[in-house]
């Protein structure tokens, strides 16, 4: 056995946010060991690769237990020997043992948590932080912070499942988390005295989920907050609609049942009355011309990101680019299953003139391995939730960590 080559890996299943079982591994290789723990979706994309639930009894049908003794028992004699380092030889052969298209055999959340606690191994033994080890970038992301939450991520009606505020004009990392926080605790003495008490819990990703009936009061609490804060245009908007939660039979039902043109009106007319720099999932999964028609309308002043249309795929990715729908992708690990796949799509995005923003799962874990992530790219945008609940804020925590690390090195902002 060779210094770095993989002696074990061993697999359980723990907690996520949600209360939900999701998958922890830990490689072995020397003296070193890695670990992730994966996260897990609500508002999923039919097309992402499958999280495997052992659809028992057990947990109300989301056991792990296949996924974990997977890992226990198929992937750790197949890597075992391996050099922990070669993480793409690793990737390659997990996605050949699994044999399918995506990952439905061994499972996403198998394959990935192996995939990530080898690559915090290989960080260890090359004696680099893991953003260092990922890449070379040096920009500190644009913290686009989910503070009112609907959706499938709330019991409010509203249909917009995410309500961001992104500070892209503070001067650095730490400063933007702070004015985030700042406005976060103004709207909660504001979400009070307009809705009453119960109007401040909270919902999956740490954001209000007071009774609003419209995005628009949403964006209004916002800008009441902002202002109060004296922070004006130094803080932007942005929302996730996660459009496919609502549609149904060829309309989106959100204040009315509209089509795809009503919605792009509906866009349209928002973009023009708030600061809105990025809208994500504006339309279905199906509904590529929806895609295709807010691009070609907003898309020059506003970041269209693709989130289940794409899922984090390289050929639905192309297919986008092919057809100018979107102009950015939202990168989620798990929605493909391997770190390398999800190096290479965010490469290609790039190298195509599409941005990137990473992102969390609303069902996360303390495991900060996005925040690495999204600076050893230097993607400029990541998504993590609000200011709030211990599985958000550990990714800005390990952000600004990694800020005070690079010291002189570190740019902050948006790409
Ligand atoms: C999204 C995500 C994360 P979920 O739609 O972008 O915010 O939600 O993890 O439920 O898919
Ligand atoms: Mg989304």
């Amino acid at each position: 056995m060779e210094e770095f080559d993989i002696e074990n890996v061993r697999a359980r299943w723990v907690l996520d946010s949600r209360g939900n079982p999701t998958v922890e591994a830990e490689v072995f290789a020397g003296d070193i060991v890695g670990k992730a723990i994966v996260p897990s979706g609500a508002s999923k994309g039919k097309r992402e690769a499958v999280e495997l639930r052992d659809g028992e009894k057990a947990f109300h049908g989301k056991g792990v237990s296949k996924a974990v003794g997977n890992i226990n028992k198929i992937i750790a004699p197949a890597i075992k020997g391996m050099d922990v380092r070669e993480q793409a030889a690793i990737d390659k052969k997990m996605i050949e043992i699994d044999g399918t298209e995506n990952k439905s055999n061994l499972g996403a959340n198998a394959i990935l948590a192996v995939s990530l606690a080898c690559a915090r191994a290989a960080s260890a033994a090359a004696n680099k932080p893991l953003y260092e080890y990922l890449g070379d970038g040096k920009l500190l992301p644009v913290p686009f912070m989910n503070v009112i939450n609907g959706g499938e991520h709330a019991g409010n009606e509203l249909a917009i499942q995410e309500h961001m505020i992104a500070p892209v004009g503070a001067a650095t990392f730490r400063e933007a988390v702070q004015m985030c926080s700042e406005v976060y605790q103004t709207m909660k003495e504001l979400i009070k005295n307009r809705y009453g008490k119960n109007g401040i819990n909270v919902g999956d990703e740490g954001g209000f989920a007071p009774p609003l009936k419209s995005s628009e009061e949403a964006f209004e609490i916002i800008l009441d907050a902002i202002e109060e804060n004296g922070y004006g245009n130094k803080i932007k908007l942005a929302i996730d609609s996660a459009a496919t939660s609502f549609y149904e039979n060829g309309f989106y039902h959100m204040q009315g049942k509209l089509s795809t043109d009503d919605l792009l009106n509906f866009y349209e007319d928002i973009a023009g009355k708030y600061p809105i720099i990025l809208m994500e999932d504006p339309f279905a999964e199906d509904d590529w011309d929806g895609f295709v028609a807010i691009t070609e309308r907003l898309g020059n002043k506003i970041q269209i990101v693709g989130d289940d249309i794409f899922v984090t795929n390289k050929k639905l990715l192309e297919k986008g680019i092919e057809r100018r729908a979107a102009n950015a992708l939202l990168l989620k690990p798990n929605q493909i299953g391997t770190l390398t796949e999800s190096i290479e799509v965010a490469h290609y995005s790039f190298k195509n003139g599409y941005g990137v923003m990473v992102s969390h799962r609303s069902g996360d874990t303390c495991d900060s391995f996005i925040s690495d992530l999204a600076v050893a790219l230097a993607t400029g945008k990541i998504k993590s939730g609000a200011p709030c609940r211990a599985e958000r804020t550990e990714k800005y925590n390990r952000l600004m960590r990694i800020e005070e690390e690079l010291g002189e090195k570190a740019r902050y902002g948006i790409s």
